[in-house]
């Protein structure tokens, strides 16, 4: 298994429309595997493969307190949505330290593939639903942030950059001290 790098919000990568998985077998499960290691090691409850730059249509979430109930949702697709909404504060890997409130809706019902490409729907509520509609906005290239108003959305990505160029002026610190 490997951690793999989470695309950091302005990532234009972050913006690519994901594909249907089409084969199924070792490559999809050592993705998955390797996207729930990132996920715990982050920490985070969900994960889009278009996050670590794979844009195919996968995601995996485990709102669990224990980390044992990794769910794998392949080519989902919401086949029903409450009138219903709810507003719950969102977090985003690819956008650490920003929290804000997105409405959505607040019972889903999904049908998807597993791992194995065995199809199955799952009715979900609560986080479970943001977590999924989170993660599938991923999967159409689509950052919680474009909820906000374009204020907000401005200084997140004017944060977000300012922490880039620092953490490549760390990473350029570094590796100079590792040629002296
Ligand atoms: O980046 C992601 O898509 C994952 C994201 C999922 C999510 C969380 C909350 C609302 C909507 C979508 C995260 O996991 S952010 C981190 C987080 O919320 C968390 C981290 C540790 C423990 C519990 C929650
Ligand atoms: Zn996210």
């Amino acid at each position: 298994m490997a951690i793999l790098n989470i695309l950091r919000y302005p990532d234009a990568r972050l913006h690519k429309v994901a594909k249907p998985v089409t084969e199924f077998g070792e490559r999809i499960k050592k993705l998955v595997a390797d996207m729930a290691e990132t996920m715990y090691d982050a920490p985070g409850v969900g994960l889009a493969a278009s996050q670590v730059d794979v844009h195919e249509q996968l995601l995996i979430v485990d709102i669990s307190e224990t980390k044992d109930e990794l769910r794998v949702f392949i080519n989902p697709q919401i086949v029903w949505a409450s009138a219903e909404k709810q507003v719950y504060d969102e977090g985003c890997l690819s956008v650490p330290g920003i929290y804000d409130g997105v409405e959505r809706p607040a019972q889903i019902k999904v049908s998807a593939l597993d791992a194995d490409g065995k199809p199955f729907e799952l009715s979900a509520d609560g986080l479970m639903a943001v977590c999924i509609q989170h993660e599938m906005d991923h999967l159409m290239g689509k950052v919680f942030v474009e909820y906000l108003s374009p204020l907000k959305r401005n200084r997140i990505k004017a944060k977000m950059l300012k922490e880039e160029r620092g953490m490549e002026r760390e990473a350029a610190l570094r590796a100079a001290g590792r040629r002296h």
